[in-house]
């Protein structure tokens, strides 16, 4: 029977006041189908239920999910823009009034201009997020270049995706966070998994990840965590944090001596091998196993399984890469695809556990200091032309490229940028090294925050301009395999709150710049726009209609005119995207995290999520039942290093750094490393592990080392009272 999956609104037949639509969670990568419930006499959303039709999460959700819709009617929704007249109050919720749109655009061009007089174009910036439409994120590169002119744009993805990015780039030519479609993925024989806690990251691929061991196959996890898929794994390397390099060079190394390659892929199809088969010589089972903690037989079985799977998948996520060499460790392991042509086929590849919901699509079209539209390179001239011929400008006004995230809180620091406009991130709790980050958000002369809670971030700001939830606007994102997917509007903007897109045009009007945004006037326009500005970068959206994307249930990208039906599988004509259609195989020495424990600084600090928060926490937080589950945030100890410490299981400890402290309440598990302690992030102001994290960048891609660094613990001292 042919289902009939191509209508946006259904009737609910169970209850009769009710529409559903069609759309996607508000959250992570998975972007799982579901359908908003929507009481047609209020108008407003009332409930959730999840897509069956939906092939990739076929009616799977997690507990983020299912409660996602209590964010759009929220009672801490901001309803109204929000200004601060007493600058002295920065850093703190007080001191807000309501305003209406005039006044506080009216404050923003002010300042802006003044700024911009007084300090020139660069000294105004913009940080973003990507748990934005894919059209918002286009308009908001297209913001801060043509309407504020400003060089200084980056956005959160720095801190999740960017090394990701930057090792398939180097082996591929391209970065796309998955070669092949997740509907492949049960069907393979081993899935190599490292650094991700796919069950509470991903919660709903795990239905695909069993099924690989149901149906014979072998999953091996790398972890210095016994997280719950390493539990039920057949083979767990704990290593140390901050080891991958070795590991992966570990692995490389018995695959070749023991014949696992295919030479004829290799010789055809790479560049590298040589010098990698040189290099990884060194990296016996028993120096491998010197450097990162993990048994030599687990690493000898590891590299067996692999080699002589049929077809296998890589797979990783911020574990590996948000260290200061999150780029080589990309490389390394898809290195193992490489060496052994387990790539550019059905059910077998290499793919990235994509953070954000639109982790992918975000960081392809100019929401990176150095990129443009369709992934095109700011200092490619050919490049600029091309978006200069869409946005009506010349290449002499386009802005030269930016710095990093991280970099530009130095900047901030320093005075060199003295104006932000955020938004779509909380980086006063997100960011590493947050005593600096605060201090930087501090010293701005004048801050505007777009959200629609108000933000640890938002402390900072002087203006404050209400957005919409997911639910209240329409788009694309572009999913965890590189599909793009199209969210639909369920219920109109509460309060006065606009959409981001909305608020970039009516500022860029009042800055002057109206004659290259004027004509936006709804998402589908942005939206067309956006298409034409991707097309012919080798991120081509061009072809991805909304019209398409409904009647396929998605259009994976490069997808370049009308005919064409997408890309699901990447490489299946095994030509890469450097100029040679060779990858690369890369030889790349190890080196240890920027921060190795000390006397001072025994031990390793790693820190991560938890299934029931959202990466900073602002919305999650404040969602009643993942609130109940999660409260605060803990630190895990192993019981061993408890005992050696003499302290209990849910005693409050000081765990420090160099960088700064806090105090976590003790979760003795034996789910870690007797060396390793790990603190989810997701909680704010004083309870921020960010305090305490380091901004070692990767030279590359600029991500911090969020996933290692040498801290202490120590016992409070309990003052008698007198
Ligand atoms: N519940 C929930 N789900 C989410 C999110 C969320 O905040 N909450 N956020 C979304 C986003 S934006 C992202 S980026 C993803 C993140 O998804 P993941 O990367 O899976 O999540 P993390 O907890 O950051 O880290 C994954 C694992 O890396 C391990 N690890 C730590 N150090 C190392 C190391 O040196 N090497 C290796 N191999 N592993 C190490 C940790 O123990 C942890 O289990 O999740 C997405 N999904
Ligand atoms: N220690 C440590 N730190 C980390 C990590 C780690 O593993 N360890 N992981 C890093 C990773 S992978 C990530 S992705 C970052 C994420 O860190 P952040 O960028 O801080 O992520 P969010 O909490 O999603 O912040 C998004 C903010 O924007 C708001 N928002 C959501 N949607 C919209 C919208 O459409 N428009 C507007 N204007 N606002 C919106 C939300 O309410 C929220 O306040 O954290 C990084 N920081
Ligand atoms: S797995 Fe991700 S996309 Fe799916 S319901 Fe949970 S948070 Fe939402
Ligand atoms: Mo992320």
């Amino acid at each position: 029977m042919q289902r009939d999956k191509f209508f946006k609104e259904e009737k609910n037949v169970n209850h009769p006041n009710e529409k559903l639509i069609k759309t996607h969670c508000s959250y992570c990568g998975m972007q799982c189908g579901m359908n908003l419930r929507v009481n047609t006499v209020t108008n407003k959303i009332v409930g959730v239920e999840p897509r069956y039709d939906w092939p990739v999460t076929v009616g799977k959700m997690c507990p983020k999910g299912v409660t996602a819709y209590q964010q759009t009617n929220h009672q801490d929704r901001i309803l109204k823009p929000l200004i601060r007249d007493d600058a002295s109050l920065k850093g703190t919720k007080e001191g807000f009034r309501e305003a209406s749109w005039e006044e506080a655009y009216e404050l923003i061009v002010k300042n802006f201009k003044k700024l911009q007089d007084e300090y020139g174009k660069d000294s105004l910036s913009v940080f973003s997020g990507v748990s934005m439409t894919n059209e918002k994120c286009y308009l908001t590169g297209k913001f801060a270049r043509v309407a504020l002119g400003t060089r200084y744009i980056d956005y959160n993805g720095r801190f999740c995706m960017s090394s990701a990015a930057g090792g398939f780039l180097r082996s591929f030519g391209v970065d796309r966070g998955s070669t092949l479609p997740w509907t492949d993925i049960h069907e393979t024989d081993c899935l190599f998994i490292a650094g991700s806690n796919t069950a509470e990251c991903h919660p709903t691929s795990m239905f695909r990840v069993w099924n690989v061991q149901e149906r014979g196959g072998y999953i091996i996890v790398v972890d210095p965590r016994e997280t719950p898929i390493a539990r039920r794994a057949d083979l767990h390397l704990d290593l140390k944090p901050g080891t991958d390099l070795a590991l992966a060079n570990g692995i490389l190394h018995l695959l070749i001596e023991n014949g696992y390659t295919d030479n004829e892929f290799i010789a055809n199809h790479t560049n590298g091998f040589e010098e990698t088969k040189e290099l990884v010589k060194e990296f016996t089972p028993e120096y491998t196993s010197e450097l990162t903690g993990v048994a030599p037989e687990k690493i000898i079985r590891a590299a067996e399984i692999y080699g002589k799977a049929p077809n296998a998948v890589v797979m990783f996520a911020r574990g590996i890469e948000q260290q200061h060499k999150g780029v080589d460790n990309v490389s390394a392991y898809t290195n193992m695809a490489l060496i052994t042509g387990k790539i550019g086929r059905p059910k077998s590849g290499v793919a990235t556990f994509t953070g954000q919901g639109n982790g992918q699509g975000g960081r392809e079209h100019g929401q990176k200091s150095d990129l443009l539209p369709g992934y095109r390179k700011i200092t490619n001239p050919e490049h600029v032309k091309e978006v200069c011929n869409v946005w009506g400008i010349t290449p002499e006004e386009m802005p030269k490229p930016g710095v990093s995230a991280y970099e530009m809180f130095e900047l901030m620091e320093e005075k060199t940028i003295r104006g932000l406009y955020l938004l779509c991130s909380n980086p006063a709790v997100s960011a590493p090294n947050l005593n600096f980050v605060r201090k930087a958000l501090k010293s701005l002369d004048f801050m505007v925050c777009a959200d629609f809670y108000l933000s640890e971030s938002a402390e900072f700001a002087d203006v404050v301009l209400p957005s919409v939830t997911w639910s209240e606007d329409e788009g694309t994102v572009t999913n965890i395999e590189g599909r793009i997917i199209k969210i639909n509007k369920a219920q109109e903007p509460i309060g006065e709150s606009k959409p981001d897109w909305q608020m970039q045009v009516e500022l860029a009007e009042r800055l002057g710049r109206g004659q290259y945004f004027s004509h936006l006037k709804t998402a589908k326009d942005v939206a067309d726009e956006f298409r034409l500005a991707s097309k012919g970068g080798y991120a081509d959206y061009y072809g991805a209609t909304w019209e398409k994307i409904d009647k396929q249930d998605g259009v994976f990208w490069p997808c370049r005119d009308e005919k064409d039906q997408g890309t699901p599988h990447m490489f299946l004509d095994k030509k890469f995207y450097h100029p040679d259609g060779k990858a690369k195989i890369c030889a790349l020495p190890y080196r240890p995290p920027a921060e190795e424990p000390d006397q001072t600084y025994p031990l390793r600090l790693t820190t991560g999520r938890v299934v029931y928060h959202y990466l900073s926490g602002n919305q999650t937080r404040r969602i009643p039942f993942l609130r109940d589950m999660c409260p605060e945030p803990y630190v895990e100890v192993h019981p061993e290093l408890a005992a050696k410490y003499e302290i209990q299981h849910e005693e409050r400890v000081r765990l420090f750094t160099r960088r700064g402290e806090s105090i976590y309440k003790v979760k003795i598990t034996e789910a870690i490393r007797k060396d390793t302690v790990f603190v989810p992030y997701h909680f704010g102001h004083e309870e921020s592990i960010n305090l305490l994290t380091i901004a070692a960048l990767d030279p590359i891609s600029r991500m911090p080392e969020f996933k290692a660094c040498a801290a202490q613990i120590e016992k409070l001292v309990v003052k008698k009272v007198q």
